[in-house]
């Protein structure tokens, strides 16, 4: 049985999206980054980063979300990995593209634009990040204006690591870049999306 560490309201969120497309069941161990029992030995003889998600497959263990999803594809024999070479590089490469140019840059921005209260938001934090996520988003923009997916001609785990990953980017106002919005409303109106999206924010 499938276990997943981590809960909704963490990088979680992506693993917790693709078990909801492959309709796979697990046991959820529902808890907060930092939270007490992510610091314990047990843990971290898990992932000796401390951090969350990971996931036990049968004893198999596996971290990084977005290595996971594509694990969890695979595994599973899901379309949402491309059958085609080439569809998968590129779904493999916007993943790593997102983690590089806009995963924390997006938290750092909206948290110190909006979440953080007020008292300790950091503008010129927020300022550095919205930098860094502008050429960003245009070159997703250029991307999803050629293409209605990022990895060949359907949504596959190279649309769903990054669009999961800018969760927080729900809240910014997308209009300068139609096609990305698009495509990441697309995206969010998936059956699974809503769902774990509904257990980010529902209160329990
Ligand atoms: N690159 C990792 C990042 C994991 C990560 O940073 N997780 C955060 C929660 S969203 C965490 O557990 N943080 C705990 C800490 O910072 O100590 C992934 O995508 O899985």
């Amino acid at each position: 049985m499938l276990r997943i560490y981590g809960s909704a309201n963490s990088r979680a969120l992506r693993v917790i999206w693709m078990a909801g497309e492959l309709g796979i069941p697990y046991e959820h161990k529902d808890w907060l980054p930092r939270s007490p029992e992510t610091l314990t030995p047990e843990f971290h003889a898990l992932n000796p980063n401390y951090r969350v998600p990971v996931i036990d497959d049968d004893g198999f263990i596996l971290s990084e979300s977005m290595a996971i999803n594509f694990y969890l594809a695979k595994k599973h024999k899901s379309p949402l990995l491309p059958a085609d070479l080439k569809h998968e590089a590129l779904a493999l490469q916007w993943s790593l593209w997102e983690t590089d140019r806009l995963d924390r840059q997006i938290v750092n921005y909206v948290r110190h634009v909006k979440a953080l209260p007020e008292a300790e938001r950091k503008p010129a934090v927020a300022e550095a990040a919205w930098k860094e996520i502008v050429p960003a988003f245009d070159a997703l923009e250029a991307a999803l204006k050629k293409s209605e997916w990022l990895a060949g001609p359907a949504f596959s785990v190279g649309d769903l690591n990054v669009a999961s990953a800018l969760y927080r980017a729900l809240v910014i106002d997308l209009g300068k870049w139609p096609h990305m919005q698009a495509w990441f409303n697309r995206c969010w109106a998936r059956p699974a999306a809503v769902k774990a999206r509904a257990m980010r924010e529902t209160p329990a």
